[in-house]
């Protein structure tokens, strides 16, 4: 009786051995035959029961039982931990001979590269490139050109005011007066930097954005000019015929005064969230330098003339690249600056 239930346990869990598909279910065919409330342990305790020369025999039949079911319990033990050696090995597998991947490398924001070009063209036609600071003063910033307190130009850039009286510069004209204090005529100078203005954001408007100044300060210079240099200005950075508008624009500091407008590259004329449906862009507001601008700064406008423009430099990276929303420049989302 006790010799065929053992035989019949070693065969049924020899057989689970072999057909174990994981090293969970070998544990529960170990525990089931070998563990303390189970399988050859129970019939262990049956034997105290029997004769002696029949406990014997019994006693060799569980033991060599238990040794063949250890036995066939350690060698699929050793097949699953090879079978997940070799998987793991497939897996993390390294060809040590592959070139080692290279660093990566950052790259230049597509306004800094945009300024670099146009700061390259502008020194190239004798243009000096100026810095001038950021937080500015009334005078600079409104006064010396032309708009004094009360005047009603001071409403068109909304000011952010800091404590003492001082303001974030709402342009970059104000360098323009710092270069004629500093360098005098015969000028010729641009300043990339920032602007800041306490408006609502919006797909063409950002509180902080950038803008190009240039000046140019000598003698008999006309409308001819101005346009000349601002048609070399679109023709480097675009490399193709884009579509202008002039029209008249006002601001104190010059006289006349001009808006050129880009159709807009977004949506090609038709009109978008970039254009507010018009089909142009406002990009680059110009104009003769108002002859009390250039006397305030020590000029003398009977000998000197000169011209000026504030370009927009974001909204010209915008229509250089085809970016449809100014907030994408200064997010900071890698995604969108790693296409450039
Ligand atoms: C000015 O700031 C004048 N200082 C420009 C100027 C200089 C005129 C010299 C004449 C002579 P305006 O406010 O229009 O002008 O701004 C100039 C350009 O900056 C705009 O055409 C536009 O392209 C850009 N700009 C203005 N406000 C914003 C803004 N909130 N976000 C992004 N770009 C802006």
């Amino acid at each position: 009786m006790l010799d065929e239930s053992i035989q019949e346990l070693e065969s049924r869990s020899l057989a689970r051995i072999a057909s174990a598909k994981s090293p969970e279910e070998l544990e529960a065919v170990r525990v089931d035959a070998l563990g303390r409330k189970s399988g050859l342990t129970q019939f262990s305790r049956e034997m105290g029961k029997l004769a002696p020369e029949e406990r014997s025999r019994i006693g060799k039949l569980l033991n060599s039982a238990k040794q063949k079911l250890e036995e066939a319990l350690e060698v699929k033990k050793q097949q699953f931990a090879e079978a997940a050696l070799r998987a793991r090995l497939d897996a993390e597998w390294v060809d040590l001979t592959l070139p080692a991947p290279g660093p990566r490398r950052g790259h230049l924001h597509p306004i800094t590269r945009i300024q670099r070009e146009l700061e390259e063209l502008f020194v190239s036609l004798g243009f000096t490139v100026l810095d001038g600071p950021e937080v500015e003063t009334e005078y600079y910033n409104f006064d010396a050109l032309n708009i004094p307190a009360e005047h009603p130009a001071r409403d068109m850039q909304d000011t952010f005011w800091l404590d003492g009286g001082n303001l974030l510069r709402t342009h970059t004209s104000p360098v323009q007066v710092h270069g004629m204090e500093r360098l005098g005529p015969p000028l010729r100078m641009i300043a990339p930097g920032r602007a800041f203005r306490n408006e609502s954001v919006d797909a063409s408007h950002e509180h902080t954005f950038y803008q190009l100044e240039g000046m140019m300060v000598d003698r008999e210079v006309s409308v001819a000019h101005l346009l000349y240099f601002m048609k070399t200005l679109l023709t480097a950075i675009f490399k193709r015929e884009v579509t202008v508008r002039l029209r008249p624009g006002y601001f104190p500091f010059v006289e006349p005064g001009f808006e050129l407008d880009i159709q807009c590259l977004i949506c090609g004329g038709p009109g978008c969230a970039v254009c507010k449906q018009s089909g142009w862009v406002e990009l680059l507001p110009c104009g003769l330098v108002n002859p009390n601008v250039l006397r305030m700064s020590g000029i003398d406008p009977e000998e000197w003339g000169g011209f000026a423009f504030g370009l927009g430099l974001t909204r010209l990276v915008m229509m250089r690249y085809g970016i449809d929303d100014i907030r994408h420049l200064q997010g900071g989302d890698l995604r969108f600056l790693e296409q450039f």
